[in-house]
């Protein structure tokens, strides 16, 4: 069969999630030919996908999880609650892809299965599952931090016959748990949202837990049509807010006092001030040592721990839901009745740290200390994070060599965006960068403006080429671990430290210095790129370079 024609663009973008839709409006505006290919049926990328029971914006929420880029697109939105629904985020997601006429660019259903980059030509090739192929000088990867499901492999977990979902796989069309026996795999982010939703509906629901988590309350309400009103007429100053605190949001800066600057009375009183405030502004209005010193960390973890036993009737039942790693070292969740919910008759925890799970059956799950029937399996189990998905397309660089090779003993990268033997490549959110520690949005926004400007000074300047140097990326390297050592962060297992995907390096690959990461990036333009090794445009190259 003849081969499809290779389409030309000068960039391909892979995710129309929000990086990739930001990629395409961008790239566009700059007067690129740009196609973006997705794997779903519409834009959202993770708000797609992530249809469970009781998803919501889990981090500082709305009105400010948004795009900055556009006032009139802030002045015309009107957000609802402050921890925004999924099909709220999502409803948003497809009103800006209205509004920029978006879709006329994204080839959706389509899944870039092979990515090769061609010395010769400096352009990058896809093959996709539909049969386009396509080429460009730029490849753009907004493949999303979160978006390769961690499929836990348990002996027989493919011989159960009963419904099995995975949360961030989760069906478009309606899940009933309605009279049924459930399991549900997993106290993360997800599980704790689905799991007082789950417990709501169905006859008997079984926690199967691994870590027991320290969650917050989400304090979620209503924004009123004023609060609206203000966010829109400040918009300017809100804006320069987000831009200026560490975490993108339009937040006062990090408070700089020691938890041991109060007393242990004005400590309590403080937290349980933030304890009823509720959101997520609880952890940026902490002390300033409680992600640094392990006796601050104490004064926190008691507080919540006091708190789980305040909220769980059975004593037995808190003893298990009890956390011991240093708190806000795992994400941090934000819940709704989660610890309440195991007061419900119709709810047991199964603690699988003292009740492993042995195997499944057609019709159960048996643990250590017996069977449990389920009708249903909810595998809220995360996700190969932050690097997985970028390991899961694999691109191939100078000389074929695919990217698991590359990043074989770490992920090695410059900037968090580009990585040497793979030129023209850029990654949105990848290892290296801020990404889920910030507000992903405004983070893909910053990132994407920097590397606009950088393609525009490759092309003003005749070169067809650019990746990073080895020493530079050990060096960025540094940077990044060196930041993260300074804190208690790495010491405790999680998907920021890759400790959830058995054989994944071992590390905590996130830039943690927020805002300081923008202004290292602007640093490097502003003194002409150090770091990045330049390519003269090619002959062969030039015929299809826009
Ligand atoms: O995934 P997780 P998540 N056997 O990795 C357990 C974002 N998010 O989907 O802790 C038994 O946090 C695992 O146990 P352990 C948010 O950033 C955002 O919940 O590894 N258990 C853990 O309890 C979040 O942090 C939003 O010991 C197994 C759970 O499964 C990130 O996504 C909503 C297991 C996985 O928790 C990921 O959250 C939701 C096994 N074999 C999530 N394998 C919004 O903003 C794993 N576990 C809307």
């Amino acid at each position: 069969m003849p081969s499809e024609p290779v389409e030309e663009y000068d960039a391909i973008v892979i995710g129309a999630g929000v990086s990739g839709m930001y990629a395409l409006h961008h790239l566009r505006e700059m007067g690129l030919a740009v196609r973006v290919y997705d794997g779903a049926t519409d834009v959202g990328g993770t708000w797609w996908y992530n249809r469970y029971p009781g998803a919501r914006v889990d981090g500082p929420g709305s009105p400010f999880y948004c795009y900055a880029f556009s006032d009139e697109l802030m002045k015309e939105w009107d957000w609802a609650e402050t921890q925004s629904e999924q099909s709220a985020v999502l409803d948003y997601l497809e009103h800006v892809a209205d509004r920029f006429d978006l879709r006329r660019d994204i080839q959706f259903e389509t899944w870039v299965e092979d990515a090769r980059y061609d010395e010769a030509e400096q352009r990058w090739t896809v093959e996709t599952s539909t049969g386009v192929r396509a080429s460009a000088r730029f490849l753009i990867c907004a493949v999303g931090a979160l978006s390769t499901a961690n499929m836990p492999e348990i002996p027989g977990i493919h011989d159960f016959a009963g419904e099995c979902y995975h949360t961030g796989r989760w069906p478009h069309e309606p899940v009933s748990f309605e009279g049924k026996r459930v399991a549900v795999i997993g106290t993360g982010s997800s599980g704790i949202q689905s799991i007082p939703e789950i417990a709501k509906q169905a006859a008997h629901l079984t926690v199967l837990q691994r870590t027991p988590q320290f969650a917050f309350p989400a304090g979620n309400r209503p924004i009123t049509p004023a609060e609206m009103a203000e966010a829109r007429a400040n918009w300017d100053a809100l804006r320069e807010k987000m831009y200026a605190h560490g975490s993108g949001f339009p937040f006062d800066p990090y408070p700089a006092r020691s938890a041991f600057d109060d007393t242990p009375e004005e400590r309590r009183a403080h937290y349980e001030a933030l304890w009823q405030r509720g959101g997520f502004g609880f952890f940026l209005d902490l002390y300033s040592d409680i992600a640094i010193s392990e006796e601050a960390n104490a004064t926190l973890a008691d507080f919540v721990r006091e708190k789980i036993r305040e909220a769980v009737h059975d004593p037995e039942t808190a003893r298990k839901l009890m956390p011991d790693h240093f708190v806000i070292t795992k994400r941090p969740i934000l819940h709704d009745g989660y610890f309440e919910t195991f007061n419900r008759d119709n709810v047991a925890l199964v603690d699988l740290r003292e009740d492993p799970i042995e195997c499944f059956t057609k019709t159960s799950v048996i643990t250590a200390s017996g069977e449990h029937p389920i009708d249903m399996l909810v595998l809220a189990t995360g996700f190969d994070a932050i690097s997985g998905t970028m390991l899961r397309l694999d691109p191939k660089g100078r000389g074929g060599v695919p990217l698991h090779e590359r990043w074989a003993d770490r992920f090695h990268n410059y900037l968090g965006m580009t990585v040497s033997g793979f030129p023209n490549l850029f990654m949105i959110h990848g290892p290296g960068s801020p990404g889920v520690f910030y507000n992903m949005p405004l983070g893909a926004e910053r990132q994407l403006n920097w590397i606009g400007d950088f393609m525009h000074v490759l092309s003003e300047r005749g070169f067809g080429a650019v990746e990073p140097t080895p020493d530079a990326e050990d060096a960025w390297f540094d940077e990044v671990v060196g930041i993260a050592n300074a804190t208690l962060f790495p010491r405790t297992d999680s998907w920021w430290t890759g400790a959830n995907i058995e054989g994944k390096p071992r590390y905590f690959s996130a830039y943690l210095g927020g805002s300081i990461y923008y202004q290292r990036i602007a640093d490097v333009a502003g003194q002409d790129y150090p770091g990045f090794r330049f390519e003269p445009l090619q002959a062969s190259g030039d015929a299809k370079a826009s």
